[in-house]
């Protein structure tokens, strides 16, 4: 994690490194501020979030605050006293950290870091370490590497601060001219550094995503509908993809467990095959920087046929957190694309009342369990319904002996050419997709 001291001593390239769980645990002091009296519950809502992302980090909420401010100050986000405040407050818990919610500019970071004399870190810094953390592939850590190398490149002042404030002694106060001018100069080469690193970065991903872009034209060749699962952070996306398709993709109680997509090729009850693949998950202020730095995994839902849209019946905020995901897909081109919305978790609810109320809310949406299965049968029907409109150009190549299946896609689609071999028919037809499922086994390989 993030902590002011191990952060000053690392060179530039291992700044952005995953750092090493610390020995002992990091004591964190949690701040959320609110302007207006209506945004009180989100911001509470919000504030108990950031408490499961930082602990997801492995560091331990000493005290979450809330306080409202009458109106933004330019320097700490809220007033100066305020300030003082919730500083001394966090050297009273002996905290390591304090994590500020509301997005800090990085001026703000510098003068909360300078008043506290601790590590002051925002939701961004802590969604971005999480990512760092989770990151396997090379794409989801060069994608991770590039937001974060893009959040650091601002803050680069604050990093290299101490070696101007040296020379005036305990406190950060005053400093020589000589020390500062260590201190600029040391930000100028890291900036240079930092911008090379940026272009090399984005050079490499560059590379893996053509890489991608080929898979992607193979598996358009073939024609398989696709679908992708979408949805906010911890509803059981992975776990969903798990139970369909018999994959084993980590599927755990944290949040941002899957930042890598994975597809699996499954069949529906017509027999057509259906590829599904899983993504990364969606949060409340999911920072601009990761939509843009994951834009390639992601277009994984743009690309898709149809989404299956995963909703957590137990979380109280699931219209939130509807929204939320709806709102990001929306930023990523992929609205107005089918949806299936799934209600999963329903093994955990007890009341009737509830999931009666969530039909209320959600009329389309189908109840499903991705443990015990419940509702499967209902989605994947749900699914060849979406499918059954689209219709496919296929060519086949069909035995003589089953000239039946000639005269079938006569009547049910619209065939475009026959030619008669030795013994084969070979005919290309547009085909809608649930024949298309039936007669998969005829199907000519693509040249
Ligand atoms: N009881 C119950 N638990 C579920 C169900 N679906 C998922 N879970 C649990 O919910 C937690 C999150 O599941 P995941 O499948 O990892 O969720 P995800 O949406 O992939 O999460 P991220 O990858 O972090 O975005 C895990 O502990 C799952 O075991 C369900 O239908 N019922
Ligand atoms: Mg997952």
């Amino acid at each position: 994690m993030i902590c002011k001291g191990a952060v000053l001593v690392l060179s530039l390239p291992r700044m952005f490194e995953v750092r090493e769980k610390p020995q002992a645990v990091e004591r964190a002091l949690l701040v959320r501020f609110y302007f207006d009296v209506c945004e009180a519950i989100e911001a509470e809502s919000l504030l108990m979030e950031l408490g499961e992302l930082v602990k997801t980090l492995g560091i331990e909420v000493v005290e979450a605050v809330l306080p409202r401010c009458r109106e933004m100050h330019k320097k700490f986000l809220c007033g100066t006293g305020k300030a003082a405040e919730i500083a001394e407050l966090a050297r009273a818990h002996e905290c390591d950290v304090i994590v500020i919610d509301n997005g800090l500019a990085p001026s703000q970071q510098r003068e909360w870091e300078k008043l506290a004399d601790l590590c002051v870190i925002d939701r961004e810094e802590v969604i971005l370490d999480i990512f760092a953390k989770r990151a396997h592939t090379k794409e989801a850590r060069l994608q991770v590497e590039l937001a974060r190398m893009q959040y650091a490149l601002p803050r680069l002042t604050r990093m290299w601060g101490h070696l101007d404030r040296e020379g005036g002694g305990a406190g950060g106060q005053g400093g020589g001219t000589a020390a500062r001018g260590m201190g600029e100069k040391q930000i100028e080469v890291d900036r240079r550094l930092a911008n090379m690193s940026i272009d090399r970065c984005k050079r490499e991903l560059e590379a893996v995503r053509k890489q991608r872009k080929t898979q992607r034209k193979e598996r358009e060749k073939l024609e398989t509908p696709h679908a992708a699962i979408v949805g906010y952070t911890n509803a059981g996306k992975s776990s969903l993809l798990n139970i369909l398709s018999g994959a084993d993709v980590m599927a755990k109680d944290m949040l941002f467990a899957t930042l890598d997509t994975t597809t699996r090729r499954i069949a529906l009850p017509d027999g057509q095959p259906l590829l599904i693949t899983d993504t990364v998950g969606f949060v409340r202020d999911l920072p601009h920087r990761l939509i843009e730095a994951f834009k390639a995994t992601l277009e994984e839902a743009v690309l898709a046929d149809f989404l299956i849209h995963v909703l957590d019946a137990m979380t109280p905020e699931i219209e939130r957190f509807h929204a939320t995901t709806l709102e990001v897909l929306k930023e990523l081109g992929a609205e107005g694309k089918p949806v299936i919305t799934v209600l999963n978790k329903t093994d955990l609810v007890t009341d009737p009342g509830v999931l009666a109320g969530l039909a209320r809310i959600f009329p389309a949406a189908i109840p499903i369990s991705s443990v015990t299965g419940h509702g499967m049968d209902a989605l994947l029907n749900a699914c060849a319904v979406v499918l059954a409109d689209r219709v496919r150009r296929k060519d086949y190549r069909i035995p003589q002996q089953r000239a039946d299946l000639v005269g079938l896609l006569h009547r049910e689609a619209k065939v475009l050419s026959t030619d008669y071999e030795e013994n084969d028919i070979l005919v290309s037809a547009v085909v809608p997709a649930p024949l298309a499922g039936r007669l998969e086994a005829f199907v000519t390989p693509p040249s």
